[in-house]
């Protein structure tokens, strides 16, 4: 079992090489090793085991991982390679109808892999095990499970799509020591906590993350661009809501640089979440304000809180009078990192397991 393992960590290494770049797909990775040398004939060494060829999934319509592995494989072996004694490792079910690419499952049985071992099984209802039975019809020896919530956390997003029809949602927001997000305002710009290393870090989160959403003062007052300049990926889909029709046309977040989505008549978070499911946007990170993220918050339906903590207070003493617009609430049930002396607590939702 720990060599199963040892190849499943490595195929979500190599899964996580298409992270900004296969959404909403998952990110999947395999390995093929040539490992069972006693159906070998006599001129092979015994006790070889030999990884022949790696590939992950890399761009969003392309190759999935299980041909560009083995397209790997045969450049390196041009001598060819002896597939029945061969064990593909495949953090997800291969799958096994006609999408964008053929099936990943009639390639394994048409090259005549003797083993597949697979991290979890496919929650998408074109394959969701199908993809199993096609081979284990075949005669190839299937084995499932191996480091499964491991790969089920990394494509959680993915995973939260197809087994709850609604988006992985992350809140995120950041906060003065004494727990304010910003001072109360109808003009000007907002007190800044985060530092330009965290901002850029937020950016990461944008790239990680298909949808990104605020509320309506939010946009108002900040005029926000919500896009992902500070690190590679694509910029989210803009979210906001607009019951009152406040939001004037020339705003940022209408600019042609990402699609923006705007609830108007409906702002329901459940009806919200439906509708970005079947869009298939698979992830949402809200990033303000107060009232929208405690409202989320209340709901109960969400499955990350991102919170950072600056060093920082908005009144200096109790007598001042800055009026501050206080943090959503949250118990801080986590141990926070600590990064550019801000406290970063990050916690995953306890009723949702991914
Ligand atoms: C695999 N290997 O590397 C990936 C799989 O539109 P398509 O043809 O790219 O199919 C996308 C679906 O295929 C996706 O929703 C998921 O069920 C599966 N992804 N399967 O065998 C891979 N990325
Ligand atoms: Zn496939």
């Amino acid at each position: 079992m720990a060599k199963f393992e040892s190849y499943m960590y490595r195929c979500l290494q190599l899964a996580q090489l298409g992270e900004y770049y296969v959404a909403p797909n998952p990110m999947v990775g395999a390995v093929l090793v040539y490992d069972r040398p006693k159906l070998f004939s006599s001129e092979v060494p015994e006790k070889t085991e030999l990884i022949l060829g790696e590939g992950w999934h890399q761009q969003y319509g392309g190759p999935h991982a299980e041909p560009n592995c083995l397209r790997n494989a045969e450049a390196t072996h041009p001598q060819g390679i002896d597939y029945k004694s061969c064990t593909l490792y495949v953090n997800l079910e291969p799958c096994s109808h006609y999408g964008k690419t053929p099936p990943c499952a009639e390639l394994i049985i048409r090259k005549g892999i003797g083993r597949v071992v697979i991290g979890s099984l496919d929650p998408n209802p074109q394959v969701a095990g199908r993809g199993v039975k096609m081979m284990r019809d075949a005669g190839v020896d299937v084995i499932v499970g191996v480091l499964e919530e491991e790969c089920r956390s990394l494509n959680r997003r993915f995973f939260c799509l197809h087994e709850h029809h609604r988006p992985y949602v992350i809140l995120k927001w950041a906060q003065t020591a004494d727990g304010f997000i910003d001072v109360v305002r109808t003009e000007g710009k907002p007190i800044v906590i985060s530092t330009p290393l965290i901002k850029q870090l937020v950016h990461q989160q944008r790239a990680e993350n298909m949808a990104i959403m605020v509320g309506t003062r939010t946009v108002l007052l900040d005029n926000p661009k919500l896009l992902t300049t500070h690190w590679s990926g694509h910029h989210p889909v803009r979210i906001t809501l607009d019951r009152h029709n406040v939001i004037p046309l020339d705003s940022h977040i209408f600019s042609d640089d990402a699609p923006t989505i705007v609830y108007r008549e409906n702002t329901n978070w459940s009806f919200i979440l439906n509708d970005l499911a079947t869009r298939n946007i698979h992830s949402v990170l809200v990033e303000g304000g107060a009232t929208l993220l405690q409202h989320i918050l209340d709901t109960g339906i969400y499955d990350e809180v991102h919170v950072e903590v600056s060093n920082q207070l908005l009144k200096s003493d109790s007598t001042s009078v800055i009026e501050g617009v206080p943090a959503p609430v949250y118990p801080k049930t986590t141990k926070p990192i600590m990064i550019d002396g801000h406290q970063i607590y990050v916690a995953r939702h306890c009723v949702n397991k991914f």
